[in-house]
């Protein structure tokens, strides 16, 4: 029979072995040293899973794509840039998951987030396997004209690797409707083919999905409520700290404010805003998704209630809830400590792994319920595969209908996270209970499909 210590040092042994085989990819480490951690007490328990080389398959990506991406500004001189597709696991769908663009961009980083995208796509409880890509270009200060021949080179080698019946990416940091368009465009005319279901996150007129927008943002915030009315509370009259102030950021406030919730900050990468009155979102919307501006002009314009704090980071700011929605390790001890003594009761995680493992540790054991990535911001991957259905149908659902659909989705994602953490020995404990029900829903599918 295997015991539980015998099930501790294998994994230890494959955690070693991980590292070893993929160095130089600290965050690829993190995300999977986060999973492994809470997969003891299911191996243990269902001896099927300890099958060896479950586990082994489920930590190597089946296919990463790396190619050239060149491209002219607008005064003509050449840059190349790195793309990325990392098509990690097949067995419950199509690969589905973001791109992202930004300067940090590398396989450890790509890794980490398709490897994420397996449990959370598991979590939705809808058909789709995980993956992710992108690349290091920088989109900041690049023109529309820019953007597009970025976007129409990527495509031009990304092509022969997605399909609606393959692989299926979105959006992620840097990409965002126009690029989706951009993106959708070169598809078409390299395929001669209208397969709208072979990218997400489309416009309305064209094959998008009402909500998609928005369905991050809004789907963290409804995990974040459902995790207070656990405990007795409602959202409603509580102050929150956001950080970002992008597509996931935006979102989150709205939803905020329309629970009757007061967010109060929101970031970017030069410094945060705080506004006493609570962020205005309209003119977080001007600000950042129609000018393209920086957050700092948000205080600028606002009036006496708000103020730029250059450099800071809104973990300082006391609040009853904490949704961090900018990118990973966004969240360290010390963010954690300062958001614990001002009395935080709840964070939930609107961006993938924002919060450091020691922060991680410190809110569980201070009893804040906490919400991880992989289950809170599932909303947004979740209205991606009803896209996808939508287009398989030739149809389009009324705003009212996805938005029911996502708030079902998202109460089913923390009732199943909420169970099977009390199933395994873990109550309250969210990261368990993500990660052992993302994991028994791949894995059933993995055996069922034999070794592949
Ligand atoms: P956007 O590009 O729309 O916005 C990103 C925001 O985060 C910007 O305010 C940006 O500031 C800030 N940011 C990005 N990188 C850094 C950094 N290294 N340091 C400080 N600030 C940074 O991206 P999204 O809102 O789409 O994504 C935010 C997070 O949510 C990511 O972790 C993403 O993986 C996750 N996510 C996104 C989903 C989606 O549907 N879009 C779904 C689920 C998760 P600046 O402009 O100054 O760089
Ligand atoms: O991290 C994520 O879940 C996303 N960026 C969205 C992926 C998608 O396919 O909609």
């Amino acid at each position: 029979m295997t015991t539980r210590d015998d099930t501790k040092t294998r994994l230890d042994a494959l955690r070693v072995e991980i590292e070893r085989r993929n160095p130089a990819q600290p965050e690829f480490h993190q995300a999977v040293h986060e999973v492994l951690d809470t997969l003891a007490p299911v191996l243990a328990a269902r001896p099927e899973y300890a099958e060896p080389g479950l586990i082994e398959r489920l930590c190597e990506p089946e296919r990463q794509v790396i190619f050239r991406v060149p491209w002219q500004d607008d005064q003509g001189r050449v840059h190349v840039n790195r793309g990325f597709r990392v098509e990690f696991n097949s067995a419950l769908g199509p690969y589905k998951g973001g791109l992202r663009f930004h300067p940090s961009v590398n396989l450890g980083i790509i890794k980490f987030l398709g490897f994420e995208q397996i449990f959370k796509n598991a979590l939705t409880g809808l058909g789709i396997g995980g993956g992710k890509g992108g690349s290091d270009f920088d989109p900041h200060g690049r023109s529309d004209a820019e953007i597009m021949r970025f976007c129409q080179s990527f495509m031009t080698e990304l092509y022969r690797h997605i399909g609606e019946h393959t692989d299926v990416p979105a959006g992620d940091i840097g990409v965002g409707g126009r690029e989706i368009g951009y993106l959708f465009g070169q598809y078409r005319r390299i395929t001669n083919r209208w397969e709208a279901g072979v990218l997400t996150g489309k416009g309305a007129g064209w094959g998008g999905s009402a909500i998609r927008p928005e369905a991050t943002g809004y789907g963290s915030v409804l995990f974040a409520a459902a995790m207070l009315r656990e405990r007795g509370e409602d959202l409603e009259g509580q102050t929150a700290v956001v950080s970002g102030s992008g597509n996931v950021a935006i979102y989150t406030v709205e939803k905020l404010l329309a629970l009757g919730a007061n967010p109060l900050t929101c970031s970017d990468s030069s410094g945060y805003v705080v506004d006493d009155k609570g962020i205005d979102v309209e003119l977080l919307k001007q600000i950042k998704e129609v000018e393209r501006g920086r957050i700092s002009e948000y205080a600028e314009r606002r009036g006496a209630s708000a103020r730029f704090v250059p450099g800071g980071r809104v973990w300082e700011v006391p609040a009853d809830v904490a949704l961090p929605s900018a990118t990973q390790n966004e969240l360290d001890e010390n963010d954690a400590a300062a958001l614990v003594r001002n009395g935080v009761k709840a964070v939930a995680e609107g961006a993938n792994m924002p919060t450091t493992p020691e922060a991680v540790h410190l809110f569980q054991r201070a009893g804040v319920a906490f919400g991880p990535g992989k289950a809170a911001n599932a909303g947004g991957v979740a209205v991606s595969a009803l896209e996808m259905a939508q287009n398989h149908a030739r149809t389009a659902w009324s705003p009212t209908k996805v938005e029911e659909e996502l708030a079902h989705i998202m109460s089913a994602i923390h009732t199943t996270c909420h169970e099977t953490a009390e199933r395994y020995g873990a109550p309250g404990d969210y990261v368990t209970g993500a990660n052992i029900a993302g994991f028994e829903r791949v894995a059933d599918a993995m055996l069922a499909q034999g070794v592949i």
